[in-house]
């Protein structure tokens, strides 16, 4: 039986200084009714928490550690970057070589610039596709997250697109009045606002993967739908791929979809768990980005030496032969042990999948193609499969509205143990 005695008494120490005592409100594991774990140290796919639990990391630091942790290759870069410096807030040749290397890699960039969060990268993004179109109106979808910028904290629209509403205190109705939703995969509502709003509309951002509202895949009309309608109409289309890109394929979705985006935004992965963000696209595009064109965008820390240094060597390394074959394989298995155990023992779950990000929606039947269904999941059952799993060392996402990632370090042997944990909770949890 794990025992968070040290965990428990850092968490109380830091609610003292940290709003809930957490730099991100997920990571506090109020849907999952438990205090969060602090954590020592973590190598390849394994979390050590301070009471020195050792469990199998399948959050990833939310996507970052597609590698796992402590990877050799990414340690030596940093180490050696170190030795040089922290920052210097002037060009250096690492910021360079990482955004010829995105460059490389995803299909529709010819021009990126750097930044240091997916935060930043889709505000970025959505003021460009303004500047660059002269036009005020977005489209997002529901349940979707492109981090918390004012214009994307809307509430969920109501099935037909409706203009935004303040999704969080101290977001002017202003801001968001020209944010509209309508529900992903819903080709319908789409449609008819695009007929109704296209003409003043600048951009649509879509993650080509929903992950924030556990794992849904596209329909497979829904991405070239809604390149071609938004082509059609003039309309930016912006991938957000904080969490496909580099996940899916070396190119992420739009490369694993063969949808080409007039803007992609990047993160986690290409920051190698350093903070890097990204934004880019076509060149007639990106150079409407200060300081040679007017739309203006900033950043201290932007191209860090020590963050370009983790985020080249990660790509450097998933430049390599085989490598999401491997990630398909094993995340495969994992699905389809966990979907089989499901079935054994009765457990109502739905298991989603693309690549190495997953979801188990527990209390559904399937397939979740939205966020309203996704909010039909039962949270209280995934609750219980979460603290399951984790007194059998084994840490999911906390909350069934994220995903579960897969990385090179989680072995054969890991997914073994790791279904027979999903073996000893489905046998108790429902
Ligand atoms: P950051 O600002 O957290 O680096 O990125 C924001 C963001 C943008 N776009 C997508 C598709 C994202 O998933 C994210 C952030 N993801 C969440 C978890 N799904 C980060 C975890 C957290 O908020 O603590």
């Amino acid at each position: 039986m794990y025992h968070h005695y040290f965990s428990d008494s850092y968490f109380q120490l830091a609610q003292e200084f940290i709003p809930g005592g957490v730099n991100s409100p997920v990571r506090a594991c109020r849907s999952v009714g438990c205090n969060p774990i602090f954590i020592e140290k973590a190598d390849g796919c394994y979390l050590y928490d301070v009471d020195g639990n050792r469990y199998i990391d399948y959050i990833s630091s939310w996507g970052p550690m597609i590698l796992g942790h402590v990877h050799p290759e990414v340690k030596a870069a940093v180490a050696e970057a170190l030795e040089s410096g922290t920052s210097f807030g002037i060009p250096t040749w690492r910021e360079v070589a990482l955004a010829r290397k995105i460059v490389e890699f995803v299909p529709s960039i010819e021009q990126v610039r750097l930044v240091n969060s997916g935060t930043e990268a889709a505000m970025s993004a959505i003021r460009l596709a303004r500047g660059y179109t002269g036009k005020k109106k977005i489209l997002k979808f529901d349940g979707c997250y492109h981090g918390h910028a004012d214009s994307f904290l809307i509430k969920a629209g109501s099935g037909v697109a409706t203009l935004g509403i303040p999704g969080s205190p101290g977001v002017p109705e202003e801001v968001v009045a020209s944010t509209l939703a309508v529900p992903f995969n819903d080709l319908e509502a789409l449609r008819s606002v695009l007929d109704r709003d296209g003409d003043e509309m600048a951009a649509v951002i879509v993650e080509p993967v929903a992950a924030n509202m556990g794992v849904i895949p596209p329909g497979d009309d829904f991405l070239p739908k809604l390149r071609a309608w938004t082509q059609d109409r003039g309309i930016l289309l912006i991938f957000d791929e904080v969490i496909t890109g580099f996940r899916l394929a070396r190119g992420g979705a739009q490369e694993y979809f063969q949808i080409m985006p007039d803007l992609t935004c990047l993160g986690k992965i290409i920051g190698g768990g350093l903070p890097v963000g990204a934004y880019g696209g076509r060149r007639e595009i990106m150079e409407k980005v200060a300081p040679v064109g007017p739309v203006y965008q900033a950043g201290t820390l932007s191209g860090n030496p020590l963050a370009t240094a983790a985020g080249l060597a990660t790509l450097e390394v998933l430049d390599r032969p085989g490598v999401y074959e491997v990630l398909e394989e094993r995340s495969e298995a994992l699905q389809s042990g966990l979907v089989d155990l499901a079935k054994r023992y009765s457990v109502p779950c739905c298991l989603q999948r693309v690549g190495s990000m997953m979801t188990a929606f527990f209390g559904q039947r399937g397939p979740v193609t939205d966020f309203e269904t996704a909010l039909k999941s039962d949270a209280d059952l995934y609750a219980r499969f979460f603290r399951g799993m984790l007194e059998r060392g084994v840490y999911f996402a906390p909350s069934q509205f994220e995903a579960g990632f897969v990385s090179l370090a989680h072995d054969w042997e890991v997914i073994e143990e790791t279904l027979r944990a999903a073996e000893s909770v489905f046998r108790d949890i429902v």
